[in-house]
């Protein structure tokens, strides 16, 4: 079984993201896969060679002429739009009686449309791939989806996780702190969370990922004291990004690709959702906590909602209601805990996208 993934990085990480830990999976499963990539520069920290599973070859946007024979499978990642030279060849292929796949992998999402719109074909009528048919394939959270990344072994490698042993490896100084992950963009409550910890009566650990993160902070020009330590990361590994959520406390995360680690971590997390113009993120945030709290009591649901919509500007700090604070983590840690395990009595993404 052979699959060529596309994928154009928009900006961030997380196009890249999910396209490298796709290839990966279909790579441990034996198969043959191209990525081809219009900016692999992510590629150097977040797999660099070393660690980059040998049947993966990367390929540059621009030397898509160089690929003769399309994969078995041909995965489009987020509506990225296959070079016309590579969809003449997927026709001729086809011509030739070649039982050829062609999926849009989309983003993830809770809403309702996910459900609807998975595995529809689309037949293309026109053009140099007449003939053809693409599948949008919706990762999500119900059977009804396409489900979520999730590697065959990974309780199994989280199970056997030290967490003492991984931090003192990262050279990252730790008395027995709580941990706080931060993987944001500009969060407006940031300078909320950060005077929380610092009041606090518990010491904290906060761990700043490199980028974005890091440069919000810069800008706060926030420093350490008694009750908060900063510690400033280098870009990580897609692994040691993963033992950054399992060594951790509580995580916040953006995007779509380190919420769904955060998920399988089993820890309290903030999403920080990615924002869109129109504020169409708020719709799918709310589906999102609707998922995530479906267990949840009503006064955590309430809690875990209000964090999220300081975290996300959608109410600001001075509208909050009273008594909540943004880490009050007692009921949030069972929340999590027992939300991981259903999710992960689904089948994942890559088993579903090979039984399609
Ligand atoms: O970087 P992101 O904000 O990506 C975003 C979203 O996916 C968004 O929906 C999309 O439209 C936009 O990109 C273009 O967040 P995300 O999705 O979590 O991706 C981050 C990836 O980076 C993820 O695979 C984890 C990885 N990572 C590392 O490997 N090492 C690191 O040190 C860090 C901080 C992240």
């Amino acid at each position: 079984m052979s699959t060529d993934i596309f994928c154009k990085v928009i900006d961030n990480y997380g196009d890249i993201g999910v396209c490298w830990r796709l290839c990966k999976q279909l790579a441990a499963r034996g198969e043959v896969v191209r990525l081809i990539v219009d900016d692999a520069s992510a590629l150097m920290w977040m797999a660099p060679v070393f660690v980059r599973p040998r049947l993966v070859e990367v390929i540059a946007w621009h030397d898509v002429e160089g690929i003769e024979t399309p994969a078995d499978w041909v995965i489009e990642s987020f509506g990225c739009e296959l070079p016309e030279s590579y969809i003449v060849k997927m026709a001729r292929q086809a011509t030739l009686g070649k039982a050829l796949r062609w999926v849009n992998l989309e983003y993830l999402t809770a809403e309702r449309y996910a459900e609807e719109c998975h595995l529809l074909p689309s037949p293309v009528m026109q053009g140099m791939g007449k003939g053809l048919t693409k599948t949008f394939f919706y990762p999500g959270f119900t059977p009804q989806t396409g489900g979520l990344l999730r590697e065959p072994d990974l309780f199994e490698r989280q199970a056997k996780f030290d967490k003492t042993a991984w931090l003192k490896k990262q050279t990252i100084e730790w008395t027995n702190e709580r941990i706080i992950s931060l993987f944001c963009y500009e969060p407006a409550a940031l300078p909320v969370l950060l005077a929380e910890l610092q009041n606090s009566g518990q010491s904290t650990l906060l761990l700043v990922t490199a980028g974005r993160a890091t440069q919000v902070m810069n800008a706060l020009q926030v420093i350490s004291n008694k009750t908060l330590r900063i510690h400033y990361l280098p870009y990580l590994t897609q692994e040691d990004y993963d033992h950054l959520l399992w060594a951790s406390d509580f995580n916040f995360v953006r995007g779509e690709d380190s919420l769904v680690r955060a998920i399988w971590a089993g820890k309290p997390f903030a999403w920080h959702i990615y924002p869109q113009g129109d504020d169409a993120h708020h719709a799918k945030l709310g589906a999102f906590l609707d998922a995530y709290l479906a267990h949840a009591d009503a006064v955590t649901a309430t809690q875990v909602r209000v964090v999220h919509q300081l975290w996300n500007g959608i109410i600001d700090s001075e509208n909050r209601p009273a008594g909540h604070t943004l880490l009050d983590l007692h009921e949030w840690h069972a929340v999590s805990f027992m939300q991981r395990d259903l999710w992960a009595d689904q089948l994942d993404l890559v088993s579903q996208l090979r039984r399609s």
